[in-house]
């Protein structure tokens, strides 16, 4: 049959292919093209933006300053691009990426509506064969793979928050409610909630911003709550054009700041601890937190030892338990608000959250107490028997993070007999070496993979993309002087290595006991163990230039050297 000019031909063949176009998918394509690689880009999606693409929900909201929220590599981009207020809603995050993309001209390199179904490394011709969807046409091919990619690199850029958890409700999945069903991390935006009957599953980042933003404009609102956290206010305000111009003057020496930080946030990181402070001076010091900054700051701001000392984290607890009761004026509401657990979860920051719960058409409903039982056809059923009738259910129950990433890609490394990527880690956990590697997979270069540093995710991607471009630069001088391509694996012994040096930091501090999407606890059956970094990104970026010190050490020869960090060495 001869072929449509405009069907896309079976076979490519070229140097690397970056999966995903958010911030990492962006930056990873723009410089292995400066590098003079033949590259291309696919995502699901319809456009550019990865996870401020799907998150389209009302109210959704970075929660790091705007001007800090943008990639450094530009500088003219960081000091043109406007930044109207300290944080970006998505909506403008998303319009962001999308000048970045035609600044640079990137659109002719992507595909979008193109799912990756598969990947094998090809040993014979050292190449990956990555099967590829494209679902532009719904109706036709369902299901199979219409055409192959064949690269020497495959770059995984698929976001850390990127594949929805659907909560196992009886009747949710087999969708027997009548109304509309929308989850937060796929947010149709001709949703329209106005005078609806809203309930709101989940009380996380997705579930504060959006209750937030709804509360005024629905006709009731049940938000379903069973482990509340404790949420600050974001204190958000428009930049004034003097502000701007003193970042501006500022920005090398605020990057400076932000790579040597732990956070990479811009504010500075205390090194005062908590007990060391009076107890009239450690109220005064979170009250202007509370004040004029953010829940990051309030973690991280004022003190070191929060998320480390639990007599410290009980006090600020206590804090924040006051600052609820004075905001929330039905005690009954307040306690189903109000958290009893440390302040140990991914802090939490917002618009006026718990003031929208003094609006009389807003509820508070615990559902620790009475777990919500079924979906049915007209609302939520909860365990004492209670139906809730709605017109709208707003699923906000994030997301199966970092490693559940690649849960439906199926990548099968050197030995085709062996697990995928993603059943190595459910079946064995998470391994791999400084989030980008994976030993019995070469040329396969994650961006911010698992055991990346838990960090403002604009630096972080710089920081990871970079290294990988000097791997490939380094694989690419190897592969031109031998004449056989050179192949990027990090070693087994490494890779552990580096896995067991963050569970070793992850279990330092207090977010290791609080359960959530960062340990995998949220999702059920998962493997409860820490998929990120926790010893900072200035920590990071020093382990990184060690390697690279170091022969690249942890890398298969002939790119690297065998062995492991010498700060690993105890391990
Ligand atoms: P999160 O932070 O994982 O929050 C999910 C919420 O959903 C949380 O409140 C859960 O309660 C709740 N949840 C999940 N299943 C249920 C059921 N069955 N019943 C009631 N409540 C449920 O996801 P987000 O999307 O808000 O945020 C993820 C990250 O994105 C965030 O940290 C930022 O970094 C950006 P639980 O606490 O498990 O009791």
């Amino acid at each position: 049959m001869p072929q449509d000019p405009q069907d896309p031909p079976q076979t490519h063949d070229l140097d690397a292919l970056v999966v995903g176009t958010g911030f990492a998918g962006i930056y990873a394509l723009h410089t292995l093209t400066q590098d003079g690689l033949r590259v291309q880009a696919i995502d699901q999606a319809r456009d550019v933006g990865g996870t401020w693409y799907w998150n389209r929900y009302p109210g959704a909201l970075s929660d790091t300053w705007s001007y800090l929220y943008r990639y450094s590599f530009d500088a003219e981009l960081l000091r043109d691009y406007p930044a109207a207020n300290r944080y970006s809603t998505q909506p403008e995050i998303l319009e962001y990426l999308k000048h970045v993309v035609a600044r640079y001209d990137l659109r002719r390199h992507m595909r979008f509506e193109t799912v990756m179904e598969g990947a094998a490394w090809d040993d014979t011709i050292k190449k990956w064969r990555v099967r590829c969807r494209d679902i532009s046409k719904p109706d036709e091919g369902k299901g199979e793979v219409q055409y192959t990619y064949t690269v020497r690199y495959l770059v995984t850029a698929l976001g850390l928050l990127h594949e929805p958890v659907i909560p196992d409700i009886p009747g949710l999945k087999e969708g027997v409610f009548q109304g509309e069903v929308v989850h937060t991390a796929a947010w149709d935006p001709q949703t329209s909630l106005a005078g609806k009957r809203v309930g709101v599953i989940g009380v996380g980042s997705s579930g504060v911003q959006v209750v937030t933003a709804i509360a005024s404009q629905v006709a009731s609102l049940h938000v379903f709550i069973r482990r509340p956290q404790y949420s600050v206010p974001a204190n958000d305000r428009p930049l004034t054009p003097p502000e701007r111009a003193a970042i501006n003057a500022a920005y090398p020496a605020l990057w400076a700041d932000v790579r040597a930080s732990h956070l990479g946030m811009g504010f500075p990181e205390s090194s005062r601890k908590f007990m060391a402070v009076s107890p009239a001076d450690r109220e005064r010091i979170l009250e202007t937190l509370w004040r004029e900054g953010n829940g990051l700051q309030l973690m991280f701001g004022g003190f070191s030892d929060l998320t480390t000392d639990a007599a410290a984290n009980a006090e600020v607890c206590r804090f924040l338990r006051r600052k609820i009761a004075a905001v929330v004026t039905d005690p009954r509401k307040a306690r189903v608000l109000t958290p009893t657990e440390p302040y140990a979860r991914r802090p939490l920051s917002d618009a006026g959250y718990y003031a929208q719960f003094n609006r009389a058409h807003v509820h508070a409903v615990d559902v620790r107490a009475h777990p919500i039982t079924a979906v049915e056809a007209h609302g939520l059923r909860t365990a004492d028997g209670t139906l809730y009738e709605l017109d709208t259910l707003v699923v906000a129950t994030g997301f199966d993070a970092l490693d559940g990433s690649y849960a439906r890609v199926h990548i099968r490394g050197r030995d085709d007999d062996a697990d995928d990527l993603h059943e190595r880690w459910r079946r064995t956990g998470s391994a791999c070496y400084l989030g980008c590697a994976v030993s019995g997979f070469p040329n396969l270069l994650l961006v911010s993979g698992p055991m990346a540093a838990f960090a403002n995710v604009p630096p972080l991607t710089e920081t990871n993309v970079e290294f990988l471009r000097d791997l490939i630069r380094r694989a690419e001088a190897i592969t031109r002087r031998t004449g056989t391509q050179c192949e990027i694996e990090a070693t087994l012994a490494a890779e552990r290595a580096w896995t067991e040096h963050c569970d070793v930091t992850a279990r330092k501090t207090l977010f290791a006991q609080a359960p959530s999407w960062m340990f995998g606890a949220n999702v059920p059956g998962k493997r409860p163990a820490s998929r990120l970094y926790f010893g900072g990104l200035g920590p990071f970026r020093a382990k990184l230039a060690e390697v690279k010190a170091c022969g690249w050490v942890g890398f298969k020869e002939p790119l690297g050297t065998a062995g492991v960090l010498r700060s690993h060495s105890h391990l």
